[in-house]
C-alpha cells in the first residue's frame, strides 16, 4: 500500500497541546512560536473542552500548520477534523476504530494510532494508519493513564514496520538520546515544550537533540 502522506522527517519533533500549561499565555501563539522554532507535526488535544472552542481553537492552528507547511491533526475528534479541515486525527487504542475513521475520513487523511505492543502497531498498519505512536517511552506526568512500554518494545515495534514512527510519554532535552538504535523516527512532547519558560529556546534544543539521535548510532 502507497503511503506518502506522512514523511519520516515530519515525526521529529512532533508538538502535541496541552492548555494546561498556559499560565495566562494564549495557546495560538505557543503553538506558532514552536513552528517558527522549527516543530515538524501539530496535534490538538484538547480535554474538557466545548466543541466551539475546540473548533475555534483548530481553526485558527491550522490556518498556521497551513503556513508553516507543517502537518496538523486532531486527538480523537473525528468531527472537529472533518469540520475544519484538518489533515487528518490521531486516535487510541480505545478510541473509534481505525477502520471507521478511514471511513469517515477518506483515503487522503492522516489516521495516527498509538501502539503499546508489537501486535497493536502490526495490526494498524495491516488496517491502514499512517503513522504510529508508540508510548510511554518514559514515566510522564501529563498523561496519568499512560503505561510505560519498555525501549526493547518500541525497538521491536521500528523493526516490525514500515509506518513512521514517533516515542511519546515524559520526553524531555535529558533523556532523549536514550532514544538512540531504537529505530524511531522522532519525539512527540507536551511538558517538553509548553511547560518550559522559553518555548523557542525548548523547541530549538530539542530538535537538535532529535537529530543527533535519530542520526545516531546503533546501540
Ligand atoms: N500520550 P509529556 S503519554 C498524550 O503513552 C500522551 O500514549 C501518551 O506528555 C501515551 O511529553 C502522553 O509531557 C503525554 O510526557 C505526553
Amino acid at each position: 500500500m502507497l503511503r506518502l502522506k506522512v514523511n519520516k522527517k515530519d515525526m521529529q519533533l512532533y508538538v502535541v497541546t496541552d492548555r494546561s500549561w498556559l499560565n495566562g499565555k494564549c495557546l495560538v501563539e505557543q503553538v506558532e512560536e514552536t513552528l517558527k522554532a522549527g516543530a515538524t507535526f501539530i496535534q490538538l488535544r484538547e480535554k474538557d473542552i466545548s466543541h466551539e472552542v475546540f473548533i475555534a481553537l483548530a481553526r485558527e492552528i491550522k490556518a498556521l500548520t497551513d503556513y508553516y507547511k507543517v502537518p496538523f491533526v486532531i486527538n480523537d475528534d473525528i468531527e472537529v477534523a472533518l469540520e475544519i479541515d484538518a489533515d487528518g486525527v490521531h486516535i487510541g487504542q480505545e478510541d473509534m476504530t481505525l477502520l471507521e475513521a478511514r471511513e469517515k475520513l477518506g483515503p487522503d487523511k492522516i489516521i495516527g494510532v498509538s501502539a503499546h505492543n508489537l501486535e497493536e502497531a502490526m495490526e494498524a498498519e495491516a488496517l491502514g494508519a499512517n503513522y504510529l505512536g508508540v508510548g510511554a517511552v518514559f514515566n510522564t506526568s501529563t498523561k496519568l493513564d499512560a503505561s510505560t512500554v519498555g525501549l526493547e518494545t518500541l525497538k521491536e515495534i521500528c523493526s516490525h514496520v514500515t509506518l513512521p514512527v514517533v516515542a511519546i510519554g515524559g520526553i524531555s532535552k535529558n533523556n532523549i538520546m536514550k532514544l538512540s538504535g531504537t529505530g524511531v523516527d522522532g519525539v512527540a512532547v507536551i511538558s517538553a515544550i509548553f511547560a518550559q519558560p522559553d518555548i523557542t529556546r525548548a523547541t530549538q534544543e530539542l530538535l537538535t537533540s532529535v537529530r543527533q539521535m535519530v542520526g545516531g548510532e546503533i546501540i
